[in-house]
């Protein structure tokens, strides 16, 4: 018997008090299964490759974790007491459930799938400053999605050049402009002047369509005090986000501008490139559903979930529904499950996805956006799949259109309107010429 396998009671009953891991474990051919998994929960709480003195110690082994289900395929789920963890410390928390343990010789591979934060938890956290409601209040928008677009080329452009295609989108019907993930305060495009001739474009955009506009600008930088100089510029200009790259600027980042947007009043806009970095092989990392959940508990008001199947990047339909339903899901199912050996217990899996069910108590909904690859005529489709409760994010879509960006915009402005007066596609076609345009160019084509 290891160490390793103490971790390991098919007997144990999660308590309310116990935060949940899902995980998939491939395990190496010349290792025990259940050394394994026991790896798995000691090395992510309290444990090590040897006993030692201390690790039977009352209080240790109250902060430690317990392997209580495993499944077929190498499934298994794990109990961390929860006072193992600091509340409300992102890093704190994933330094244990999602740190050492994906580089174990133990396991082959291993696929953190998701986690159930306990009431503690999830309080212990901010949670969106804003919400779904708070972001369209912003535009006094009821049904349809927040359209947005994002210059193409990505970067490179001359500030002039930037603020110029916002003012085209702006004025051709969108509601945001947003950065594109790698523009922050490059030479050519400094922070500073951005912000000014930008929002300069955004006021006059918003006198000649009578209508309110607003600027993703993105914030990401590499410390708290440059974080704190852009979000203080954007609240001069009175911009109201700030959008980060949530993965690369990392959880203190998010942590930090969660902060600034409560003094400068900024929605945040999370976008989470680098994330198929870790979530894209399904037996390894880190799926996408654990990092939608941080983001809302960290207090995020718009993330980007993609385009179920409909876009460019990876990405499957039912998967994206469960990051919306995720982001989104306010009411819990009261009352306990009962599931298996778990009496008693709120974990109620999904079991497909072994994914598990998350009360999310007092945590406003996050709206979903949905980008990568879309055009104007994908975006019934899109509408179609993920409702229209969301943001569209469309770069190339718009400004690669024929006629330029503000015909671009024209043509994704009319789709959506026709959506929501019940029209269908081709007689919006029929009725305006920049969408025959983008039509001819495009067709029904799903990009890939
Ligand atoms: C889309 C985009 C977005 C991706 C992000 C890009 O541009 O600006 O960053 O959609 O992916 O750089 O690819 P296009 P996701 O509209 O020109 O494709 O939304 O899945 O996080
Ligand atoms: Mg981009």
């Amino acid at each position: 018997m290891s160490v390793y396998d103490e971790f390991v009671d098919l007997n144990y009953k999660p308590k309310k008090t116990d935060v949940i891991a899902s995980f998939k474990v491939k395990v190496p051919k010349w290792e025990n299964p259940i050394r394994a998994y026991g790896a798995v929960a000691s090395e992510s709480s309290v444990g090590t490759w040897s006993d030692t003195k201390k690790l039977h110690t009352k209080h240790v082994q109250k902060v430690a974790a317990k392997v209580f289900q495993i499944e077929k395929n190498g499934w298994i789920k794990i109990a961390y007491p929860e006072d193992h963890f600091e509340e409300g410390n992102m890093p704190q928390i994933l330094a244990s459930i999602a740190g050492n343990v994906f580089g174990m010789k133990a396991v082959e591979s291993l696929r953190l799938q998701d986690i159930q934060f306990t009431e503690k938890l999830v309080k212990s956290f901010k949670g969106p400053k804003y919400g779904i409601k708070g972001v369209k209040k912003i535009f006094k928008v009821k049904e349809r999605p927040l359209l947005i677009s994002v210059p193409k080329p990505k970067v490179g452009m001359t500030t002039e050049e930037h603020a110029r295609i916002g003012y085209e989108i702006w004025t051709g019907g969108l509601d945001l402009l947003k950065d594109d993930e790698n523009l922050a305060g490059q030479k050519f495009n400094p922070f500073n002047k951005r912000v000014k001739l930008t929002f300069k474009m955004r006021d006059k955009a918003e006198k000649e369509t009578g209508e309110k506009k607003s600027y993703l600008i993105n914030v990401t930088s590499n410390s708290y005090k440059e974080l704190e100089k852009r979000v203080k510029l954007v609240a001069e200009h009175g911009g109201e986000y700030a959008m980060i790259d949530i993965i690369t600027a990392g959880w203190l980042g998010l942590g930090t501008l969660r902060d600034l947007s409560n003094d400068y009043k900024v929605a945040i806009h999370a976008h989470r490139a680098m994330h198929a970095a870790f979530d894209r092989k399904k037996d390894h990392g880190i799926s996408m559903l654990v990092i939608a959940k941080i983001a809302r508990l960290m207090g995020v008001d718009q993330l980007h979930i993609g385009t179920a199947g409909l876009g460019k990047l990876e990405g499957g339909k039912s998967f994206v529904l469960k990051l919306k339903e995720e982001i989104t899901k306010k009411e819990f199912k009261e009352g306990f499950h009962e599931h298996k050996n778990l009496q008693g217990m709120y974990i109620e899996e999904d079991p497909k996805m072994h994914t598990l069910n998350q009360n999310w108590y007092d945590k406003k909904p996050v709206l979903p956006v949905s980008s990568g690859g879309l055009h104007p005529l994908l975006l019934y489709p899109v509408m179609d799949t993920l409702g229209t409760d969301i943001g569209l994010q469309l770069g190339g879509g718009i400004h690669g259109h024929p006629k330029g960006s503000k015909a671009g915009a024209i043509a994704a402005r009319k789709v959506v309107d026709s959506y929501i007066e019940g029209k269908t596609i081709e007689e919006a076609i029929k009725e305006s010429k920049e969408l025959r345009q983008a039509y001819e160019k495009w067709g029904f084509k799903k990009i890939r």
